[in-house]
């Protein structure tokens, strides 16, 4: 009796003192495991006469059942007192700032667009907008295209369906018809740039169905070739950063414009990286011509009073060509690793002052 008194006391101070789950299971088998004191005394039942039993064993019992009790009380305090403990260290402190991510940044086709806006602001150019969805006479028919142009085709242009009138809407195939708006609503001079989203039924290496232009238009008196390529010249040199930029004007075909030529620039493209100002290959940069009179009296002006030169180029293109991405696709993959590589700092918006790029 006295021999079952000590060993709960010292089961019980064990448990007691036991500091963490580690060591309470430790007190745990040495009471109730297979060689523990309270199993081999239930063990050793077997060998008692059958009084002693009877006598023993609701001791025994009851040591075994206030042994798990007592751990199982203990057990459920450490347990609540480690929670308790890692909460206490796991805070959170919501002041704090959020931790450094993955970098986003400007995409290399507007910076390029904030680049050349920059540079024909400089010259006097104001930045003039319109509408994505256009309709047949601004896109289409007061820039001169004839009526079967295979630009006009299902094929090649983005229509909705007819209305009503049976008039087809169209997502604009260039950002020429914001020139035609301002033709029409503004008195010459004109001296602007209209850049933007452009569409077009065209997906390969080289073409998304999306891109972006910048287009320009002069209209005022007088207003001759020598104009176009002193204009055309001196953003191009601005653009890539070379004073020494060679260029040539190679004849070409628009319906808008007449003269019509595409402007390459004498460029170095071996190893593939491309250094404008050296080298003996070309690379296209824009397309550009004199306003074709008709565009300018379908505006309401007058030819022989008003004359103009424009101009247009795709952003997408000349932004890889001159910060070497290798692959259209990645262009509108929207992937911020491709970005964090590729962008450019929302804070160091370009200036012609403070530099461009
Ligand atoms: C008006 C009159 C004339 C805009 C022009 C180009 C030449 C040209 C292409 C360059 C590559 C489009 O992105 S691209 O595929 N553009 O070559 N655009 S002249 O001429 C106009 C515009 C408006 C009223």
């Amino acid at each position: 009796m006295t021999d079952l008194a000590t060993l709960e006391a010292q089961i019980v101070g064990a448990i007691g003192t036991a500091s963490d789950l580690a060591s309470l299971d430790a007190v745990r088998v040495s009471a109730l495991g297979k060689t523990g004191s309270i199993s081999g005394l239930l063990k050793g039942m077997g060998a008692l006469s059958p009084d002693e039993r009877r006598e023993q064993g609701p001791l025994i019992n009851g040591l075994r059942d206030r042994a798990q009790a007592a751990l199982a009380t203990r057990k459920a305090d450490l347990e609540s007192a480690a929670l308790d403990a890692q909460l206490a260290s796991e805070h959170l402190d919501l002041s704090l700032p959020a931790p450094p991510r993955r970098r986003g940044g400007v995409h290399p086709t507007m910076q390029v667009m904030d680049e050349m806006i920059a540079i024909f602001a400089e010259m006097g150019f104001a930045v003039a907008d319109g509408p994505d969805i256009e309709d047949d006479f601004h896109n289409f028919t007061a820039l001169n295209f004839p009526p079967k142009h295979p630009a006009r085709e299902m094929h090649d242009t983005f229509f909705f369906e007819a209305n009503a009138a049976g008039e087809r809407m169209l997502l604009r195939t260039h950002t020429s018809p914001v020139q035609i708006r301002t033709m029409v609503s503004q008195k010459p001079p004109i001296r602007i740039i209209a850049p933007g989203r452009t569409y077009r039924k065209d997906s390969d290496q080289t073409h998304t169905p999306m891109f972006h232009q910048v287009e320009g238009l002069v209209i005022d008196r007088d207003i001759h070739m020598g104009h176009l390529k002193w204009t055309l010249e001196t953003f191009v040199g601005r653009f890539f950063e070379t004073s020494d930029v060679v260029t040539r004007f190679r004849p070409h075909h628009f319906p808008f414009t007449e003269p019509s030529a595409e402007l390459d620039v004498q460029c170095d493209r071996t190893g593939g990286e491309l250094k404008v100002g050296q080298g003996q290959s070309w690379l296209e940069v824009l397309g550009c011509g004199m306003v074709h009179p008709n565009v300018i009296r379908n505006c309401g002006l007058d030819p022989d009073e008003w004359q103009g030169f424009a101009f247009g180029m795709g952003v997408d293109r000349l932004a890889m060509l001159k910060y070497g991405v290798p692959d259209l696709r990645d262009m509108f993959a929207s992937d911020v690793r491709w970005l964090s590589h590729y962008g450019f700092s929302a804070f160091a918006a370009p200036t012609a002052a403070g530099g461009l790029s």
